[in-house]
């Protein structure tokens, strides 16, 4: 039998390659968002290359009444959640602190941290009740190290990683495995949503190396996912082969 796992922020980047990449390895879903349409397409492609079945719920993880009433819809049978992929998230600006947009940070903090803990709030029960369970958060370089102008966002994702083990250290009597993926630079829409809309300022991010693409995040989540009961991959950090750290990424002219 398929196991169920909810991916936040399946509509594009990471989140949708990770739907994808599950579906075919007996993997039902429940896809969150809040573009309707793409996250239709995607449930399209998905149920007619595979026999995944999924579902899909639009809404602002911001919301903590929408978030709430959108899970409360589920099915009881959906509600049976085995995988938790807490990714929905967004850098957007930057700015030094002083010069930063306080809509911006609030976009940062109620997507990254608060909209992944209304999202665990309802899901986690459901996983305590049944004695199983595994809950991966989506962190980033910026969990691990602090750059220029990334401020915020940095300190959103340090929190992510604090979450993590915290998750951890609650839910283990309960038998649920907690782990998360921290990635460097991945080519997805991250950057043009960071630089509002700036598609070139985009690009440059990405120009003279090979990023990681959403593919190799997802297989990395497919691996934590199909380890033995025993085992649980507690945290892992994956880079661009050409990015030693945040800000030391080697570029060929
Ligand atoms: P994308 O911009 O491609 O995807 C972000 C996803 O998050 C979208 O599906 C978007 O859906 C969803 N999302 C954003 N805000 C909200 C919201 N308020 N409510 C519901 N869903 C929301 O970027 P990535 O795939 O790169 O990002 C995924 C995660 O990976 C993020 O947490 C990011 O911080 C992290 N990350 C990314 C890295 C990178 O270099 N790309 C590196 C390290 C970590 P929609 O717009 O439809 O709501
Ligand atoms: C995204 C990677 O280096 O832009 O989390 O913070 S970075």
């Amino acid at each position: 039998m398929n196991r169920i796992a909810l991916i936040t922020g399946a509509s594009s980047g990471i989140g949708k390659a990770a739907a994808e990449l599950l579906a075919r390895n007996n993997f039902d879903l429940i896809l969150t968002g809040r573009r309707s349409e793409k996250l239709q397409n995607l449930k399209d492609k998905i149920e007619s290359e595979t026999k995944s079945r999924v579902t899909t719920l639009v809404f602002d993880i911001r919301n903590k009444k929408e978030t709430e009433t959108a899970f409360q819809s589920l099915s009881d049978n959906w509600k049976q959640i085995d995988v938790l992929i807490n990714n929905a998230g967004l850098a957007v600006g930057m700015e030094p602190i002083h010069e930063g947009f306080v809509d911006d940070w609030e976009r940062m903090i109620d997507t990254n941290i608060k909209g992944l803990l209304y999202i665990t709030r309802l899901v986690s029960p459901i996983m305590v009740e049944r004695g199983s369970g595994h809950i991966i958060n989506v962190s980033s370089i910026a969990g691990k190290e602090t750059y220029a102008m990334g401020n915020v966002y940095c300190a959103s994702k340090h929190a992510v990683q604090a979450l993590t083990q915290g998750m951890r250290i609650d839910l283990v009597k309960h038998g649920i495995k907690v782990s998360s993926v921290a990635p460097g630079a991945v080519e997805t829409e991250f950057s043009v949503v960071r630089f509002k809309g700036d598609q070139s300022k985009a690009d440059n991010v990405y120009q003279g190396f090979i990023p990681l693409y959403a593919e190799d995040i997802a297989e990395t989540i497919l691996f934590m996912v199909t380890r033995p009961a025993h085992v649980n991959i507690d945290d892992v950090l994956i880079m661009p082969t050409a990015q030693a750290f945040s800000r030391l990424t080697h570029r060929k002219e």
